[in-house]
């Protein structure tokens, strides 16, 4: 079939001796026609949208870039982890490798929104195809910013939280033009809790990412528990860089129970880009710290408000999450028992501020709710 398409126009234009005009829209045929084998042939994966086989917080550079873009929908606007056809009509613009901004509406529903960063979410680490990895540039610590991180107290108890200053550039290595950052910090997961929020990273409101007076940097964060293995992505999504240099955020990690000694937070594989995608290499760089057995935990108040859980104690077959803030979508509900043993992972869709689970097969005992909304993680524990 392609081939009769490819060889038609091309007779056509041997055989008639057009005139211009008539020529150039004979030519203008072949291209066109030449186009559609390659355009029924993309496929985009949703997620993926640098399209190098693996989902991950590269693709929220993507993303942020993309972001307010339309085009064409896709015919089939569901996200789950398969190939979907692209639009036949690509959209207007192409990412600077030359990929479409097609790849970026990862719902197919004709624009890249919000819901196109849930989508990575939800399909976070799933790979296609041969991944090709993507690629990260150290920095030289002469002439490149550094990503810090610094704790004003790095011996900490068992139980205890350990906070860490995470920092990008400095007064003589400031960054310019700042569009977003994905990096990786790796940890031992025997030296860090694992009670649902004991790795997290609380952004500065009056970061210098966030720019003057207008919308904040947003935060992506993917951890997985089991590899020690925490992949974030700070992304602004206005279209408009930022300068500067300095403290970024602090991460509060909780420290296991039974831990004791030496331990080391790396972060690493960075890319830092600018609004076009262009990349500037960033020093990584690490932090030791230990755990004191001597020393007694610090407890840290978790805030509980925001999260209504009904009934405590429970009395009936389910229980019921609800958010205070009908705005807020929840998009994923975890269940600890007290152990801190994850029992159950519910994902959502982010449309919904209430969801009911069923609680009768669990023995009695102490829970914890570890739900993930649109816009924060939290925590909040029941009795059964
Ligand atoms: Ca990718
Ligand atoms: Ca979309
Ligand atoms: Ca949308």
């Amino acid at each position: 079939m392609y081939l009769s398409r490819l060889i038609m126009p091309s007779i056509f234009v041997s055989q008639l001796q057009t005139t211009a005009p008539l020529r150039n829209i004979f030519l203008t045929t072949i291209i066109i026609l030449c186009q559609i084998p390659v355009a029924v042939g993309q496929q985009v994966w949703p997620g993926d949208i640098n399209n190098n086989g693996i989902v991950n917080n590269i693709d929220v550079l993507y993303w942020a870039v993309a972001n307010g873009a339309t085009g064409d929908k896709r015919t089939d606007t569901t996200s789950n982890w398969e190939a979907k056809d692209l639009p036949a009509n690509l959209w207007d613009q192409d990412f600077p490798n030359g990929l479409n901004y097609a790849y970026a509406d990862c719902d197919g529903d004709g624009d890249v929104d919000d819901d196109d960063k849930t989508v990575i979410e939800n399909n976070f680490g799933q790979v296609h195809g041969e991944v090709v990895p993507d690629e990260y540039t150290p920095g030289d610590p002469a002439t490149d910013p550094t990503m810090g991180l610094a704790s004003d107290n790095p011996v900490v108890a068992p139980a205890g939280t350990l906070m860490v200053d995470l920092s990008l550039g400095s007064e003589d290595k400031a960054i310019t033009d700042f569009y977003g950052i994905a990096f990786t910090v790796i940890y031992d997961p025997d030296a860090v809790g694992n009670k649902g929020n004991d790795f997290r990273l609380d952004v500065l409101a009056d970061t210098w990412m966030s720019g003057q007076g207008d919308e904040k940097v947003i935060q992506f964060f993917q951890n997985d528990r089991d590899l020690g293995i925490a992949q974030f992505a700070l992304v602004r999504k206005n279209g408009v860089p930022v300068s500067g240099f300095g403290d970024i955020g602090t991460f509060n990690i909780v420290i296991e129970e039974i831990f004791t000694g030496k331990s080391v937070l790396t972060a690493s594989d960075i890319q830092m880009a600018d609004v076009n995608l262009g990349t500037s290499p960033v020093v990584p760089s690490d932090l030791e710290f230990s755990v004191d057995s001597t020393l007694t935990a610090t407890i840290v108040p978790i805030v509980r408000t925001g999260l209504k859980v009904y009934p405590n104690p429970v009395s009936g077959r389910e229980i019921t999450i609800d958010l205070e803030n009908p705005e807020e979508g929840i998009r994923l509900v975890e269940l600890y028992d007290v152990n801190g043993r994850l029992l159950r992972r519910l994902r959502l869709d982010g449309q919904t501020s209430r969801q009911q689970l069923p609680i009768s097969t669990y023995p009695r005992g102490v829970y914890t709710f570890k739900v993930l909304t649109n816009k924060r993680i939290y925590v909040q524990s029941f009795v059964k």
